[in-house]
């Protein structure tokens, strides 16, 4: 029995690691995931400069779903090259992104230069920048900004997407990254501006209450989307599912939908990095009770019913 899996010729021992955003802002949280059952990390989503992010509170969360406004606050890139230099591993991920076209190719200009030699997670999808719609709504800038970004990156390099609800949507989101030699893909990020109300007042402070909606409450949301894109993206694309992951079975489902990889959030956060641990467990006693061996032995073989 084994979780192992690979994704762009890394392999991991595992198939589960944090979603971007959770315990991973600062050296000593990656740390933590270095030294928990993880699989590996990413971090939290890096710009040119340091940014303190919106406004508290901006998260409230709970096992069955999260709603947040962080704002994308985070130490900014060279904080975490410096640190990415010091561990010197190729099987972490860097999650990266720019409030502009211009501030993602300067930021990504860097990290092609740099060291790292791990693998580029670009954030096309952060719903709670004040003023900044997502750049994976607006699929001709997204096309605009694969098609610049793939003149100077030859390291590996994903995108991260909010969910789509529409099969021509996943159609034309999926036609444009065929065309590019990415790595990945990871799906998805929070649903954009919901909102949470307790007794007559919205639950998190910036942008009036609305803020990325997270948990079990769009695992359902989460599972369509990776699996529209495992229908439809080339076979060299891997898909790293994240979303509603609380438990083994809702691992082994993103898996079933075509997962190479599982990414933990909100649970995360209620949990520590210790939840890796039962998490492993659990997808393990899952996979015997099927019979299978390794994560080859059933991803994306979700089954349909036919007549
Ligand atoms: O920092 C945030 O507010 C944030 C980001 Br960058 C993201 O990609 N997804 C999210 O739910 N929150």
């Amino acid at each position: 029995m084994t979780l192992n899996t690979q994704i762009a010729s890394r392999s991991f021992k595992s198939c589960l690691m944090n979603a971007a955003g959770v315990h991973c802002q600062t050296s000593d949280e990656l740390d933590d995931i270095l030294n928990s059952q993880a699989a590996t990390f990413v971090t939290k989503t890096a710009t040119s400069h340091a940014r303190n992010g919106n406004p508290e509170p901006r998260y409230v969360g709970h096992l069955h779903g999260s709603i947040n406004s962080m704002g994308l606050p985070n130490l900014g890139i060279d904080y975490y090259l410096e640190y990415l230099k010091e561990i010197d591993r190729s099987d972490v991920f860097l999650s990266v992104t720019g409030l502009s076209k211009e501030e993602i190719y300067q930021v990504l200009h860097k990290v092609q230069e740099s060291s790292f030699d791990g693998l580029i997670e670009l954030n096309l999808s952060c719903p709670n920048v004040v003023g900044k719609p997502q750049t994976a709504y607006d699929f001709d800038l997204m096309d605009e900004i694969l098609a610049e970004v793939f003149n100077f990156v030859d390291k590996p390099l994903g995108v991260k997407l909010p969910p789509y609800f529409d099969l021509v949507h996943f159609d034309q989101v999926a036609g444009i990254l065929n065309q590019f030699p990415l790595s990945f893909v990871n799906s998805v990020n929070s649903i954009g501006n919901g909102l949470w109300i307790n007794d007559q007042s919205v639950a998190i402070k910036p942008k009036q209450g609305f803020g990325g909606i997270g948990g079990a409450a769009i695992k359902a949301t989460a599972l369509a989307n990776v699996h529209a894109f495992y229908q439809r993206l080339n076979d060299s694309i891997a898909i790293i599912g994240t979303g509603g992951v609380a438990t083994g079975r809702d691992a082994f489902e993103h898996i079933l939908c075509g997962a190479s990889m599982v990414q933990v959030g909100t649970a995360l956060m209620t949990e520590g990095p210790q939840i890796f641990e039962r998490l492993d467990q659990e997808l393990s006693e899952i996979m015997t009770s099927y019979g299978y061996h390794n994560l080859k032995d059933f991803r994306g073989q979700l089954r349909y019913i036919e007549e």
